[in-house]
């Protein structure tokens, strides 16, 4: 059993966490497994990206916390926007504490993460015990196993411990944040991959990108797609032509 050669729908069966499934659902029914990385940092700007971007793309993936301006209303905004378009919201908070701490950081301060973004990031790191405080009957996480900077310290042992840790959680986690195709018997799993961009190899910060078509390659099921969208003269036209390499990419890998 290889996820690599199995279409998205004939995996929902396999998915135990439910964001996993509607995630199945809605890349098959728009065509898209594109994610859009919303880094950007005026509450206006974020909104207009999830209208221009929306019916182009399965996430929105946010930093709330690089808004300079936020209020609560920008959610409720978003929320709708989602609803309209049929994607689903999603922090990457990238959650690393201990059980309590990580918990009050998901539920409480000015964000309540919980109350919106039904997917959110978590790294493996703290163990089982942050997962058990993050656990909610209706949202899903993705652990990261593999991070796209260059120099990362995480290395193959990590991300093996990674794989074993989700799948112990299989009700919880949707999938894996990584960049190379790290759990290939479990269909129910799906691979994100970030450190998308055509035209560009590296930001000089240390972020490293592939096209869409090695990524894709490499296991990505959902590929993050920010600066590459976000920084682009119109953000509508280079989402669509993501998806569209993104999508053709897939239907390859299926075939
Ligand atoms: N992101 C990565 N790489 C990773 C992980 C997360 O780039 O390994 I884990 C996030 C950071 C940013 C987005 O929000 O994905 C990528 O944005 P650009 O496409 O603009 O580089």
């Amino acid at each position: 059993l290889n996820r690599l050669n199995l279409p998205f729908t004939e995996r929902i069966p396999y998915a135990k966490n439910c964001i996993a499934r509607e995630l199945f659902q809605i890349m098959t029914e728009k065509q898209t497994n594109l994610c859009i990385a919303a880094d950007v940092t005026k509450s206006a700007d974020l909104i207009n990206l999830a209208n221009q971007t929306g019916p182009h793309i399965c996430l929105f993936k946010t930093h709330i916390d690089i808004l300079d301006d936020f209020h609560v209303d920008v959610i409720g905004t978003l929320q709708k926007i989602a609803e309209k378009h049929n994607f689903l919201l999603f922090e990457d908070r990238k959650f690393s504490d201990i059980g309590k701490t990580a918990q009050m950081q998901y539920c409480n301060g000015m964000y309540k993460i919980k109350s919106w973004a039904k997917v959110i990031t978590a790294h493996s790191l703290a163990g089982a015990g942050m997962l058990d405080a993050l656990k909610q009957s209706d949202n899903g996480i993705f652990l990261l196993a593999e991070i796209s900077t260059s120099g990362s310290i995480i290395d193959k042992n990590y991300a093996t411990k990674t794989t074993k840790l989700a799948s112990q959680y299989p009700d919880l986690i949707a999938g894996l944040v990584c960049q190379s195709p790290l759990f290939l018997s479990e269909p129910g799993f799906i691979q994100l991959t970030p450190g998308v961009q055509l035209d560009v190899e590296s930001d000089g910060l240390g972020q490293k990108y592939n096209t869409p078509s090695a990524v894709i390659e490499k296991g990505a099921d959902i590929a993050v797609v920010g600066r590459g969208i976000t920084q682009s003269s119109e953000p509508a036209v280079a989402a669509e032509k993501y998806k569209r390499l993104l999508w053709d990419a897939y239907l390859k890998r299926v075939k």
